[in-house]
């Protein structure tokens, strides 16, 4: 069983392939972005699957994720990429210097879609917290300011396995693979 994953993201192919192993499913990377339109996670993975369904002509996955921190109003949220390139993860630590409430959550919104179907979306979410400081080398991106709920690590200290026993994208992706199971009569 086999699934094409539109995403510019190689972190994203490399835990999509750890958590699909366990469910037999191959998987095949194109490496492209896609038109995110204006909205939240599930507005912008709904429209990116039509999209590159129809642009490939075969059934496709694409995921949209986030970090979203309670005590800024939920942002950076959908402008996460953005964010990381411009105010990176200090821009993020000097936002919240003076902030007690540390609360955060990482989501993640996978698109299923085929060039004849409406799209489905599958959502994960894991709660935690932002550190004070940058800690680890794995992972990418917010993984060394995310320190996820009942753990003393951050993202950023855990290995790829490790992370992807309770990820925010374990969660979606796992959800998208059971019912992919049944969609596909497996
Ligand atoms: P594609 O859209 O091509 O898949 P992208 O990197 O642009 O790749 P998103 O639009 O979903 O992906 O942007 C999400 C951003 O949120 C991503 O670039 C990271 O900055 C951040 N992010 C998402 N998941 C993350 C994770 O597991 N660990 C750390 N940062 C993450």
């Amino acid at each position: 069983m086999k699934i094409t994953f539109i995403t510019s993201n190689q972190h994203k192919v490399k835990e999509a392939k750890g958590i699909f192993d366990n469910f037999g499913i191959e998987l095949e990377h194109v490496d492209l972005g896609y038109p995110e339109i204006q909205g939240d996670l599930v507005d912008v993975a709904k429209y990116g699957a039509k999209h590159v369904a129809k642009r490939f002509g075969k059934p496709v996955i694409v995921e949209d994720a986030g970090i979203f921190i309670k005590a800024l109003k939920w942002f950076p949220g959908t402008y996460s990429s953005y964010i990381q390139d411009t105010l990176g993860n200090k821009g993020i630590l000097k936002l919240m210097s003076d902030i007690e409430d540390r609360y955060a959550e990482f989501r993640s919104a996978v698109g299923f879609c085929t060039p004849k179907t409406e799209p489905e979306i599958f959502l994960g979410t894991v709660r935690g917290s932002i550190g004070y400081f940058e800690k680890g080398n794995y992972g990418f991106a917010y993984d060394p300011l995310f320190k996820p709920e009942g753990y003393e690590k951050t993202f950023g200290e855990l290995s790829i396995n490790e992370k992807n026993e309770f990820s925010h994208r374990r969660k979606s992706l796992e959800k998208f693979a059971f019912w992919y199971k049944d969609y596909r009569g497996d």
